[in-house]
């Protein structure tokens, strides 16, 4: 305000836990002017969050290849010829090594990922269970995405130490039989209870670029937004277009698409860890900066997330740098510095 005239009207967002958002809020939030939204975002973020804090997550493949189900964007589908070679699931051994590395370069929380359609009660199952051991001892978040989870199974991975479980959304559910034919949303969702009852902590959402539509968008964080309860984090994804499957002609996210929606993410969760996940290869630190300020607070690091590149660690480091942005510690060394006497 100058002189009493005011600029903007845009209201500033009131930073409240809500799982009763309507449709037409979520698309009144996603269609405002895009730096009112922006601002919005940042100012509800600086309510729940320290904004130079940023969570850095590493990825593993542990399980590459020969999935049976038929993911339109996924590089790992038997469905589709994209040069992949199929790997049988890693030696535990193997796996915490790589953990060690990820821990020594800073990350906080170390996701393993399976091409499968669903675990199955197996002895790759009771090796994952080791798995997620043996990197919960090393002080790390071990976080899983394995395909649908039964009751029984989420309640195995807690018990073995398992802190957060991985299973996207994708898409809203009108679009979804048009990216994926052999599981439902509702598989989907089946499997996110299952986790959230066994008290794994919930990470859920989804890609943008498989030609979807503003619609489709907005479906997708309303649904993650009116789940009994907000998911822990939601990755938001832009789509890396592999070559061999049928969305390869997909043209590039461009970054408003990408601000859009982690700044929307940000107002309808405002509790979340809102993760800027696959794409960031393609977008220069300006354009991972408007996301930073637009509520992100998580990255995957690494130079590969599953089967594609992402930026080099040094590259990610100087961004920090740059940015004045630090690694989130994990919740056990928050744990541990709390128990330390004053
Ligand atoms: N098979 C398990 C499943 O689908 O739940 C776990 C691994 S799957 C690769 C994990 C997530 O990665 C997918 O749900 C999707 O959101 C994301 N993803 C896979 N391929 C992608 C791509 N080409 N571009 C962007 N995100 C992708
Ligand atoms: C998520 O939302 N994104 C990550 C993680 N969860 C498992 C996966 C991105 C995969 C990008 C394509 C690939 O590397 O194969
Ligand atoms: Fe399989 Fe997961 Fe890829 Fe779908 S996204 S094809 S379930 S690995």
């Amino acid at each position: 305000m100058t002189n009493g005239i005011t600029f903007s009207d845009a209201p500033v967002a009131e930073a409240t836990i809500r799982n009763d958002w309507t449709r037409a809020q979520v698309a009144e939030l996603y269609h405002q002017p895009v730096l009112d939204l922006v601002y919005q975002a940042a100012s509800v973020h600086r309510q729940f969050h320290d904004p130079q804090e940023v969570q850095v997550c590493t990825l593993l493949s542990i399980k590459t290849g020969g999935c049976s189900e038929d993911c339109s964007y996924c590089s790992q589908s038997v469905k589709y010829n994209t040069g992949l070679k199929a790997e049988k699931l890693m030696p535990v051994d193997d796996v915490l090594a790589r953990a060690r590395e990820a821990a020594e370069s800073g990350s906080t929380r170390f996701c393993m990922g399976a091409a499968w359609r669903e675990v199955r009660d197996n002895r790759d199952f009771d090796r994952v269970l080791a798995m997620v051991s043996g990197v919960a001892d090393l002080g790390l978040e071990v976080c899983c995405t394995l395909g649908m989870l039964t009751p029984e199974q989420a309640e195995k991975l807690k018990a073995a130490g398992l802190y957060a479980y991985n299973h996207n959304l994708d898409t809203s559910e009108e679009n979804y039989g048009n990216i994926i034919s052999t599981r439902t949303y509702d598989d989907r969702l089946q499997t996110l209870e299952n986790v959230r009852r066994a008290k794994i902590s919930v990470c859920s959402g989804g890609i943008i670029g498989l030609g979807e539509t503003d619609e489709d968008r907005i479906s997708m964080l309303h649904t993650l937004a009116t789940l009994p309860a907000h998911p822990e984090s939601v990755p938001v994804n832009a789509l890396v277009a592999i070559e061999g499957t049928p969305l390869q002609d997909q043209p590039r996210v461009p970054v408003w698409d990408m601000v859009r929606m982690i700044a929307t993410a940000r107002i309808l969760m405002p509790q979340a860890m809102v993760r800027l996940s696959a794409g960031r290869l393609e977008m220069p630190v300006a354009e991972q900066a408007l996301c930073f300020l637009a509520g992100a607070n998580s990255i995957f690091a690494g130079d590969k997330l599953l089967t594609t590149p992402n930026p080099e660690v040094d590259a990610d480091q100087a961004m920090f740098q740059l940015l004045s942005l630090k690694p989130r510690k994990s919740y056990k060394q928050e744990e541990a510095g709390q128990m330390r006497p004053a």
